[in-house]
């Protein structure tokens, strides 16, 4: 099913005079609505592809219908997505859930919807049927070289891919680590790792780069062989300057400061992508923003200070993707929700008044730099966001679009009852 434009606009219709009030309120409290507006705009967040069909944990999976059943179907979903919302123009792809068998027809198709290929990721964490070697005991860290050689290899494929689509990146995220003490010599399986993606580094076009994903805990639940920032900017720095971290919220214990990490990261050159999420314990791939929106926006505004003191394009130079996963909701309804709370914890840091932020950290006002930077974050920025969207056709409610337009009940006509998405 596809939502064409004057659908969408008969829906925005009626919200159009409610919109603009709200609108001009705000633009009138804030000092730089036009530039904000300009921002969120160019802002495109990649959605993945293996977040468009229900999740499940080990205990079970509840699968909600109408699920995409192959690379197009996905790139449909993504599509009703970015026509909602504007944001939702690139996608992430994980081989081997999602080989493009014919690249050139995926990637007209994905060109047809406004979409690009964000960072491939590859997938040494499960076996696949038929694999000569197996995962058990990791990947790059493997102590048989053959078995790291497959790694190599399947990564150096998925560069392959990526190529044919048009992506520039690739993002190894590893399971390699142990699961009892003793059972890894550790400085080992840094080195091989190391060495594999050494060979990987070395496939990379030009204009590639490579995002090294790191992860505190599991599937490995007592050392992770890429477990932290540390580790992940240890490989990059070692592998050199077409390689990055990769940030993903989940994949931290609780608590642990990570715009703080953002702010190194970014000092260092050494931040390339983020994957958003949130999470009350750990990986619980929630909804963005569902739990501890102002940790997001304090990594926003961390993102923002970083990136503009090293003359960034906020939207082209880091890669900016959702890793979520959904057990209750519906897929595409959570990534729309996702989606906005990106686009609003983004347009909340672009109201922070950098240089009165900095006179207050500069004298030591405590309490003045903490209003200002609660005062951005309690900015009701909706009306700013929804207006980024109606410029570029989009809804100005995604969500009560999507629901009014009853796409998931279109989607299950289309697709049945029982299509399940590959993924996790
Ligand atoms: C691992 O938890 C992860 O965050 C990595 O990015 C994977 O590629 C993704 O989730 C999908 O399983
Ligand atoms: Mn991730």
């Amino acid at each position: 099913m596809d939502i064409e434009k004057y659908q969408i606009e008969a829906y925005n219709e009626p919200l159009l005079a409610t919109h603009r009030k709200a609108y001009d309120y705000v633009a009138s409290t804030v000092p730089n609505a036009a530039a904000v507006i300009e921002k969120l705009r160019a802002f495109q967040v990649g959605i993945p592809s293996w977040a468009l069909g229900t999740g499940g944990t080990r205990f079970g999976r509840f699968p909600g219908g109408g699920e995409p059943r192959n690379l197009e179907e996905k790139i449909a979903d993504i599509g009703l997505l970015h026509a909602l919302n504007k944001s939702s123009g690139a996608i992430s792809l994980h081989i081997p859930w999602d080989i493009p068998t014919n690249a050139s027809h995926i990637k007209a198709l994905a060109a047809q919807k406004g979409i690009v290929f964000d960072a491939m990721n590859s997938n040494t964490f499960q076996d696949q049927p038929g694999q000569a070697l197996s995962y058990k005991f990791g990947s790059l860290q493997h102590v048989d070289a053959a078995t790291r050689k497959q790694a190599i290899d399947h990564c150096i494929e998925v560069i392959n891919y990526g190529i044919d689509l048009g992506s520039n990146a690739l993002t190894v995220w590893l399971a390699d680590g142990s699961c009892f003490p003793g059972q890894l010599n550790f400085r080992k399986a840094f080195q091989n790792t190391l060495s594999g993606l050494q060979e990987v580094y070395k496939a990379l076009p030009e204009n590639w780069k490579l995002f090294v994903e790191y992860k505190a805990f599991e599937p490995n639940f007592y050392s992770t062989t890429v477990g932290d920032w540390g580790q992940s900017y240890l490989y990059a720095s070692k592998l050199g300057p077409q390689a990055y971290t990769l940030v993903d919220l989940g994949h931290h214990h609780p608590n642990v400061n990570i715009e703080q990490i953002v702010s190194l990261l970014l000092m260092e050159g050494k931040l390339g992508g983020f994957h958003f999420n949130d999470s009350k314990y750990g990986d619980d791939d929630l909804t963005v923003g569902s739990i501890k929106p102002y940790q997001l926006f304090l990594i926003f505004n961390e993102l923002i200070e970083g990136m503009d003191a090293r003359g960034m394009e906020h939207a082209t130079d880091l890669g900016w993707m959702i890793d979520a996963s959904h057990n209750v909701k519906d897929p595409l309804e959570d990534l729309l929700q996702s989606v906005e709370a990106i686009m609003i914890a983004y347009a909340q840091a672009l109201l922070v008044d950098r240089k009165a932020l900095s006179e207050a950290q500069q004298q030591n006002d405590v309490a003045r730099a903490q209003e200002i930077l609660q005062g951005a974050y309690r900015t009701d920025v909706r009306p700013l966001v929804a207006e980024a969207r109606l410029l570029d056709g989009g809804a100005l409610q995604p969500l009560a679009v999507f629901r009014a337009a009853e796409v998931r009940k279109n989607l299950i006509k289309e697709r049945g009852a029982v299509s399940i998405a590959t993924g996790l």
